[in-house]
């Protein structure tokens, strides 16, 4: 491998405790073309980068989705390695990361900190919070991947530029894999190490308010990847209410009460539900036929 061949791509927000040290320990493994995204760091995050020899560009916008997309527009080189600035990584585990896209396995690695991470590394909410998106992702896309918020990636250029994204703050992972399985890329995960943060550099991510964007943003997506898992969330939840209504209104009648509005209730409830569920073998019908014109148009290229 050539190294000049591979960028380091590194978004950072107030991370002068650790972003020196990072750049340092990537130049020990051979990698000099460093490229830090900056969102405007109140710290000498910058200044720091800069005078260990990686090209600082200051972002536009707001959040570490819109400074990635940012980047990815600034990039000519064939391979990318994405890394946080916060020194939870290991420069170290970069070549194994990017074997699977070197040897033409892959289009896209990820590297799984839910393996071998040190203590301390996730708090409790944080596990729970990851292991329910990997879950939720799994359901919605039918590909199992272990980590899907790992912030540490590697990627062909091309496998980047076919990326369509959108989202600016931290729901940016979850676009990117999302957004690899509708590309169908060939994606690898691999286990890395994965630190604790430094203390004195502060979290910019809220797990409650996060967790809850990374998880709609899953559910979201699905509607055009998997309609019936989008169409069929909201018809359960429908058909459910219906049930438990209905089970109120069945009970009262033999108690000899009859309760006519919430009978009425009850009915739209279900028949509600269940339009929903054909709506998404409608949709679902539409997505397939989609999928297989798609693929004509390209085989007949
Ligand atoms: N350019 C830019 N970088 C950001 C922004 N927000 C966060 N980052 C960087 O993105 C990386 C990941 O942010 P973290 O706060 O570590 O988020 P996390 O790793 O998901 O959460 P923790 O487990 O708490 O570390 C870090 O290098 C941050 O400095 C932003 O708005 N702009
Ligand atoms: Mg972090």
């Amino acid at each position: 491998m050539n190294s000049a061949d591979v960028c380091i791509l590194i978004p950072t927000l107030n991370e002068a405790a650790t972003i020196g040290q990072l750049i340092k320990e990537f130049r020990k493994e051979g990698f000099s073309n460093i490229l830090v995204i900056d969102g405007n760091s109140r710290d000498s995050t910058g200044e720091i980068a800069e005078a260990e020899g990686a090209r600082v560009v200051m972002q536009t916008g707001r959040g570490k989705g819109q400074a990635m997309i940012q980047a990815f527009g600034l990039l000519e080189c064939p391979y990318i390695v994405l890394v946080d600035g916060d020194g939870t990584y290991l420069a170290r585990d970069a070549p194994s990361l990017l074997e699977p896209i070197l040897e033409g396995r892959a289009d896209h690695v990820i590297g799984n900190r839910l393996e071998n991470y040190s203590p301390g590394a996730f708090t409790k909410l944080n596990l729970v919070g990851n292991r329910l998106i990997n879950m939720l992702f799994d359901l919605a896309y039918g590909v199992h991947l272990k980590d899907i918020l790992s912030g540490y990636r590697a990627f062909t250029l091309q496998s980047v530029r076919e990326l369509e994204l959108n989202k600016t703050g931290f729901e940016i992972e979850t676009e990117i894999s999302v957004e690899c399985v509708l590309k169908e890329q060939r994606v690898e995960e691999v286990p890395i190490t994965y630190l604790p943060r430094n203390e004195k550099g502060a979290t910019k991510l809220n797990p409650v308010k996060d967790g809850l964007r990374i998880g709609s943003t899953i559910y979201i997506l699905a509607k055009v990847h998997n309609p019936m898992f989008y169409f069929g969330m909201i018809g359960s939840f429908f058909v459910l209410s219906g049930l438990l209504t209905g089970t109120f209104v069945v009970i009262q009648w033999f108690q000899g009460i009859t309760r006519v509005p919430l009978s009425i209730l009850t009915t739209l409830l279900i028949i509600f539900g269940l339009q929903m569920f054909i709506f998404g073998m409608l949709s679902d019908l539409i997505v397939t036929l989609h999928k297989q014109t798609i693929r004509l148009i390209q085989e007949k290229k």
